[in-house]
C-alpha cells in the first residue's frame, strides 16, 4: 500500500480508537449509575455521559474506522490513489475531525446532553448541530473521493465489473449519501435556525421523521463494512473463493433499495403518522431482512465448503475443521453468531404490534448491543488485528494473538451478560434512557431488579468486563501501531486477506448504479411523500413554511 493511503488510513484508525477510549469509559460509568453505585459530581450528569457514549462509539468510532477500512481496501483492490483522490480524502477527514472535536467539546461541557438521536424539543447548543453537520459533510467528501477513485478505474477497464471490495464500498457510499439527505435537511433547516433562536418553534414530528429516514440506513452503514469483511475476508482465511459473486452484489444492491424507506419502524408508537404508512414501511422492513438472510446462507456455505475441504465428514463434521485457532476467523465468527439473536430481535422490533412491548425499554438497548455493539464492533476488532500491522509493517506477535483471544473472549462474556440482562429487564418494562430510579419504591417496579439475569448488577458486571476487554484492545492497537517489532522477513509481514471472486457469471446490470438509485428514490417517494406532506399540512396554526411551525 502506498504511503499516502497508509498515513490517511492510520489517522482514521487513530481517531476511531481515541473515540473508542472515551466512549467505552462513558459506558462503564453508565452501568454503575444505573446500578445506583455511582454518584456523579455536579458538573457531570447521566445524559451527558449517555450522549458521549452513543455519539463517540456509534457515530465517531464506527465512521472513522469504516473509512480506514475503505481506504485500505480500495487502494489494495483498485491500485494507488491519484493526488486528487488523496487530497479530497484529507479534506474530508479534516472536516470530519473538526466536526467531531466541536461536537465532543459541546457534549463534555454539558451543552449538548440530547443523546445521539437529538430528538426535539430537547435543544443543544447550535454548535453541536454545526459539529454534526461538519462531520456528515466530511464523511460525504471522503466517500465521494473514493467513488472518484472507482470511476477512474472503470474508465480504464471499460466493460469490466469492478472488484467485489470496490463494488461494495461504492454501494455503501451510495446508501450513506442518500441517507444523509434526511439528517442534513433537518439539521440545516430545522435545528440550526431553531437553536440559534432565528425561529421560535420546530415541527417535532417532521424532525423525528427526517432523523429516522437517516437513522435506519445509518445502522446499515455500520453493518455493510462488516458484511464486506464477511464476504471477502472470511473466505480468504478459510482458503475458499467467494461463494457467489452475484449473490454478494445482489445483497448489497437490496440494501440500497430497502434500507431507507423503513424509518417509520422506529416511530411505530408515535401519533401523527397514519397506520397505513407505518404498516407499509413495516412490509419494506421485512424486505430489508432478505439480504441478511442471503448473507447468512453464503456464510454457512463458506464454512461447509472449507470444513469439507479440510477433511470434515458427515452432516456437521466440517464444523470442527474450521480454523478456530486463527484469531482473524474466530473473532468474525463470534461476531456473526451474535447477529443471529441480534437479527431475530430486530424482526421482533419491526413486527408492529410487538413493538408496543419493547419500544422505549431496555430491550432496545440490548438489541443494539448485539447488532452494532458486537457483530459490527467485533468484526472491526477482527479487522484491526490484521489491518493495523498491515498498515504499519509491524509484526503481529504470538503474544498479541493470545491477548487478542482473551480480548474477544472477554467481550463475548461481557456482552452476553449485559445484553441478556438488558433484554430481560426490557421485557419486564424497565425503561431506556433513564438513570437508575427507585421508582418511588413501587413494589412491582422493584421486582424487576430481583432476578439473576434481570438485575442491574448483572448488567454492571457485564459492562465492567467489556471495559476490561476494550482496554486490552487499545493495548493491542498501540502495540501494532508503535511498539511491536518491524517485520523484516517476507513471512513476518501481515497480509490483507482478500478472497478471489469469480465474476464470470455475474450479470452486468448489477453494476448499473443509476438503475438502483432510481428505484431507491421511487421507493422513498412512495413511502414518505404523503406522510411528510401530511405532517406539514397538519402542523399547528402559525405555520411559516417548510422550516418551522
Ligand atoms: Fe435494529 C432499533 C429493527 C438490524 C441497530 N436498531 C435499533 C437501534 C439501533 C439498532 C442502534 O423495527 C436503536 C435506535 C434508537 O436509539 O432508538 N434492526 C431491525 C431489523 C433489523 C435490524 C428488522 N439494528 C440492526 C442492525 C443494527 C441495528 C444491523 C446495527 C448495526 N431496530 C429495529 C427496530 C428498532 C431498532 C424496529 C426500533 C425499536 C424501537 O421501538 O425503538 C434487521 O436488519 C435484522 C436482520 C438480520 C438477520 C440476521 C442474519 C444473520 C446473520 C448471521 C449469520 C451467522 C452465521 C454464524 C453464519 C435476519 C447474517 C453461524 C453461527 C452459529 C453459532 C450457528
Amino acid at each position: 500500500i502506498a504511503s499516502g493511503e497508509r498515513k490517511l488510513a492510520l489517522w482514521n484508525v487513530g481517531v476511531a480508537y481515541a473515540a473508542f477510549l472515551i466512549g467505552t469509559l462513558a459506558g462503564l460509568l453508565q452501568v454503575f449509575i444505573r446500578n445506583d453505585k455511582l454518584q456523579l459530581p455536579a458538573w457531570l450528569d447521566y445524559y451527558q455521559i449517555l450522549t458521549a457514549h452513543g455519539v463517540l462509539l456509534a457515530l465517531i468510532f464506527t465512521t472513522f474506522f469504516i473509512f480506514a477500512f475503505f481506504i485500505t481496501g480500495m487502494s489494495k483492490s483498485l491500485g494507488a490513489f491519484g493526488p486528487k483522490v488523496l487530497l479530497w480524502n484529507w479534506i474530508g477527514f479534516l472536516t470530519m475531525l473538526a466536526g467531531t472535536v466541536l461536537a465532543t467539546v459541546m457534549i463534555i461541557s454539558g451543552k449538548a446532553s440530547v443523546l445521539y438521536t437529538f430528538y426535539a424539543p430537547m435543544m443543544a447548543s447550535p454548535w453541536y448541530y454545526i459539529g454534526l453537520a461538519l462531520f456528515i459533510v466530511g464523511s460525504l467528501v471522503m466517500g465521494f473521493a473514493l467513488v472518484g477513485h472507482y470511476i477512474r478505474w472503470r474508465k480504464e477497464h471499460k466493460g469490466e465489473l469492478s472488484p467485489l471490495f470496490a463494488f461494495m464500498t461504492v454501494s455503501t457510499v451510495i446508501l450513506w449519501a442518500i441517507a444523509c439527505l434526511g439528517v442534513v435537511a433537518t439539521v440545516l433547516f430545522q435545528y440550526i435556525p431553531w437553536a440559534f433562536g432565528w425561529v421560535d418553534t420546530i415541527n417535532v414530528e417532521l424532525s423525528r421523521t427526517l432523523f429516522w429516514y437517516f437513522g435506519h440506513p445509518l445502522v446499515y452503514f455500520w453493518l455493510l463494512p462488516a458484511y464486506m469483511a464477511w464476504y471477502v475476508v472470511v473466505p480468504k482465511i478459510l482458503g475458499v473463493p467467494v461463494f457467489s459473486d452475484s449473490l454478494a452484489r445482489l445483497s448489497f444492491v437490496l440494501f440500497i433499495l430497502f434500507s431507507i424507506p423503513v424509518g417509520f419502524h422506529h416511530q411505530l408508537m408515535e401519533p401523527g403518522i397514519e397506520n397505513f404508512w407505518k404498516f407499509f414501511q413495516v412490509i419494506l422492513t421485512f424486505m430489508v431482512i432478505i439480504p441478511s438472510l442471503m448473507t447468512a446462507f453464503s456464510m454457512f456455505a463458506n464454512f461447509e465448503r472449507a470444513g469439507r475441504k479440510n477433511g470434515g465428514k458427515g452432516l456437521f463434521g466440517w464444523f470442527t475443521k474450521l480454523p478456530w485457532n486463527d484469531l482473524r476467523f474466530t473473532s468474525l465468527f463470534i461476531a456473526m453468531a451474535f447477529f443471529i439473536p441480534g437479527g431475530a430481535g430486530g424482526i421482533i422490533n419491526a413486527s408492529f404490534q410487538l413493538n408496543e412491548i419493547v419500544h422505549n425499554t431496555l430491550w432496545v438497548v440490548g438489541h443494539f448491543h448485539i447488532t452494532v455493539g458486537t457483530p459490527v464492533a467485533m468484526t472491526f476488532m477482527g479487522i484491526t488485528f490484521w489491518m493495523v500491522p498491515y498498515l504499519t509493517g509491524r509484526k503481529f506477535t504470538k503474544t498479541m494473538e493470545k491477548l487478542g483471544f482473551i480480548q474477544i473472549g472477554l467481550w463475548t462474556v461481557g456482552m452476553l451478560l449485559m445484553s441478556t440482562a438488558q433484554h430481560v429487564l426490557g421485557l419486564l418494562g424497565a425503561p431506556r434512557r433513564t438513570a437508575y430510579s427507585g421508582y418511588n419504591d413501587h413494589p412491582a417496579a422493584l421486582e424487576w431488579f430481583e432476578g439473576i439475569i434481570s438485575n442491574h448488577v448483572t448488567m454492571a458486571i457485564g459492562g465492567s468486563i467489556l471495559f476490561l476487554s476494550a482496554m486490552l484492545l487499545l493495548y493491542i492497537v498501540i502495540m501494532s501501531a508503535f511498539l511491536s517489532p518491524k517485520a523484516e522477513e517476507a513471512h513476518e509481514f501481515v497480509e490483507f486477506p482478500l478472497a478471489e471472486s469469480d465474476k464470470a457469471a455475474t450479470p452486468k446490470f448489477l453494476e448499473n448504479w443509476l438503475l438502483w438509485i432510481g428505484i431507491a428514490f421511487a421507493l422513498i417517494i412512495i413511502a414518505y411523500a404523503i406522510p411528510i406532506f401530511q405532517m406539514i399540512q397538519h402542523a399547528p396554526p402559525g405555520s411559516k413554511g417548510f422550516i418551522t411551525w
